[in-house]
């Protein structure tokens, strides 16, 4: 019988801060496509792989770091998670706490959240809370709400987010057979950077500062290198790249709208001990690269995550991609959320129907 996937915590528990008798919430998460795309290889001259975490059960990236920090909230007792966000974390929240028989109360940046995240934070019965200010504003009151009421911190401040996210860094050598010679994501509050390289160093057998224990020191090192991590923030959002934080951060790619990342310091770990970089593209790279993956490629991602093809786009034209190096880029949330700022670029979406005769539709089609 084939080998159903059984949700991150479940399948890496040897690696990760659960013992065989902790209760677990998941929605079997994680075990998401790694997609060779030849029309990227074509347009870099190296081997590249997108890694479609859009494909978790709330389309995002977010589910793998939530199976961990809800199971852990179910040890202390709390009632109640809250998380601020700029979309994805609320809609995994919501879904994560719904499950787990929780309350979940997310901290939105009014105006600034795509529609399909926003419905999904009200369909798995969220309390909303709109804050007059972007992300940033709204992870400071979450984080005094939670110092000061019994209410538990989701975000990726609590390290077993960065925990149950690093399994994708996991998934990726399980896959390849050893780590890739570089890693492209994109970079908004920094704690899936974070996690990556966390990730790629525990399997090669190496903690970093993120990692909350030694057992990696204890455990067969399963690859033999690590790759570069290369970074991508939004021209507007790019405070890794200016090297202080952006007060009014701007983006269409609202995921990524954030001015003061809460993992600064491990995301430039990440990319100083991995002799890699952190880059920053415009909009319209942004939505360029959107384009490109769904027509050539056949995934469809949100603006943020298209972020890590449009860095690695512009690499290659500055000549930074290495002659057939082996590329992942994580495209971490999934295109249906975000379709107002996909079809934004795409003209008029008025069709003048046609008669409903096959022929009249040959015609239209020039056949
Ligand atoms: C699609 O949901 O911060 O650098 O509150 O939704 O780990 O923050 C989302 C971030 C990339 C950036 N791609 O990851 C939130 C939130 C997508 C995202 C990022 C986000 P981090």
């Amino acid at each position: 019988m084939a080998h159903q996937w059984q949700g991150v915590i479940n399948e890496y528990r040897d690696r990760l801060p659960f013992g065989d008798d902790d209760p677990v919430v998941t929605l079997r998460e994680g075990g998401t496509p790694l997609i060779h795309s030849t029309a990227l290889d074509n347009r870099t001259g190296a081997r590249v792989y997108v890694k479609v975490e859009g494909m978790n059960p709330t389309g995002s990236f977010k589910d793998r770091g939530m199976t961990t920090a809800m199971s852990h909230v179910l040890q202390t007792g709390k009632k109640i998670v809250a998380a601020a966000s700029t979309g994805n974390t609320s809609a995994s929240a919501a879904a994560y706490a719904s499950i787990a028989g929780l309350s979940s109360a997310v901290i939105l940046p009014a105006g600034k959240i795509a529609a399909g995240k926003l419905a999904q934070a009200i369909m798995h019965g969220a309390t909303l809370v709109a804050v007059d200010g972007n992300f940033d504003d709204c992870l400071r009151i979450v984080r005094e709400l939670t110092e000061k009421y019994p209410v538990a911190l989701v975000n990726s401040v609590n390290p077993y987010r960065l925990q149950g996210q690093k399994t994708a860094a996991f998934e990726i050598v399980d896959e390849l057979g050893d780590a890739p010679d570089i890693h492209v994501l994109p970079v908004g509050n920094a704690g899936n950077i974070s996690a990556y390289w966390m990730g790629y160093n525990e399997y090669a057998g190496k903690t970093t500062l993120a990692s909350m224990d030694e057992t990696a020191l204890h455990m067969p090192a399963v690859s033999t290198k690590l790759p570069q991590m290369w970074g991508i923030q939004a021209w507007g959002a790019a405070p890794l790249v200016l090297g202080h934080p952006v007060e009014n951060p701007e983006t269409i790619a609202t995921a990524i709208r954030i001015g003061n990342p809460a993992s600064w310091k491990y995301a430039e770990a990440a990319r100083d001990d991995s002799n890699g970089f952190i880059d920053r593209v415009t909009d319209e790279q942004i939505l360029e690269a959107q384009s490109i993956l769904a027509a050539e490629t056949g995934v469809f991602v949100e603006p943020g995550s298209a972020a890590s093809i449009a860095g690695l786009l512009q690499a290659a034209e500055h000549g930074q991609v290495p002659e057939g190096a082996t590329i992942v880029c994580t495209v971490t949330g999934n295109g249906l959320k975000d379709t107002a700022t996909a079809l934004s670029t795409k003209g008029s979406l008025d069709f003048d129907p046609i008669a409903p005769t096959v022929e009249a539709a040959a015609k239209e089609l020039g056949l």
